[in-house]
């Protein structure tokens, strides 16, 4: 596997990264996974601009422009014969001395592996997912944002283990407040009649790509889309549930707290969009040439 650093395509065991970078000493950086389908970029100027957002929320300088860097995704993907696959892209702050000063990191690093991706297993998605709330709340919008997809994931993955350690493999998390935020890497919409509904992202959920491809596809096949404040109460009550990600793609959620949404099954409409998630998926996207 040839892997991008610093500006060129090295070997996987060249592909190392300093001890003293401050991505490694303090998760100091940001990063955006990508897919790839039918040897296409799925969304590649939307996640690069989302992750231009991200470093200059922490105020971290990318030394290329967002056409080199989508020019690079590309060429990683080229060079490693990926046509279907994952995208990994992450900046660091770069190498730096012992301490928190992100001055000290004079090069930010850019790293882009193209590889294969881990999806649920199909079992999930015609039986749907059992999800917990967890205690771990949502970063506070003012300690990190949500809307920044840093390299500190620390928040997502305390949640993470309290879910897997209740036997599921995703949670739903509440902000601060107590309303529903997001899961622990993908989004969360509620459907009541022909109605969807998702928190916005001041309630503390990242803006996700798959989630902005749901909302604008979704008034075309008659279903209406609002962005609202949500508590547990929404998703109890729901008709469907259903969570949305680069990874996960469209997958229903059939049960919360061991309860059962609506029918305790994957539903018709969030069944619907699936589909018509992975059609558009596979017919558009920047080509790998
Ligand atoms: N919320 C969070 C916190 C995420 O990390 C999403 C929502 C969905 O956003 P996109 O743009 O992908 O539709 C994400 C992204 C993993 C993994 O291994 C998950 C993400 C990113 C990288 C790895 O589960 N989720």
């Amino acid at each position: 596997m040839k892997i991008y650093m610093s500006g060129k395509l090295v070997g996987e065991e060249q592909a190392t990264v300093s001890v003293f970078d401050h991505g490694l000493l303090y998760g100091d950086g940001v990063f955006e996974g990508i897919r790839a389908y039918n040897g296409r970029v799925f969304k590649l100027e939307e996640h690069t601009d989302r992750l231009y957002r991200s470093a200059k929320a922490i105020d971290l300088k990318i030394s290329m422009s967002k056409e080199e860097m989508n020019a690079a995704v590309v060429k990683t993907c080229l060079a490693n014969g990926v046509l279907n696959g994952y995208i990994r892209l992450v900046v660091t702050r770069g190498v730096g001395t012992l301490g928190l000063n992100p001055e000290t990191c004079k090069e930010p690093q850019v790293i882009i592996i193209a590889g294969g991706i881990q999806l649920y297993p199909q079992e999930l998605y015609d039986k749907g997912l059992a999800v917990i709330t967890v205690g771990t709340l949502r970063n506070h919008t003012e300690a990190i944002n949500p809307r920044i997809k840093s390299l500190n994931y620390l928040n997502n993955i305390l949640a993470k283990i309290e879910a897997m350690n209740a036997g599921c493999m995703e949670c739903i998390m509440l902000n601060p407040q107590g309303f529903v935020a997001e899961a622990s890497g993908d989004n969360v919409f509620v459907i009541n009649g022909t109605t969807l509904r998702t928190p916005p992202s001041w309630c503390g959920a990242l803006e996700g790509i798959t989630r902005a491809t749901v909302m604008d596809l979704a008034p075309h096949y008659g279903y209406t889309v609002k962005e609202e404040v949500l508590t547990r109460y929404d998703l109890y009550t729901a008709d469907e549930v259903f969570l949305t990600g680069t990874a996960a793609e469209i997958i229903s959620v059939v049960k919360m707290d061991r309860r059962a949404i609506g029918s305790g099954k994957p539903g018709p409409i969030a069944k619907r969009l699936e589909q018509v998630f992975r059609e558009y998926a596979a017919s558009t996207g920047t080509p790998i040439t």
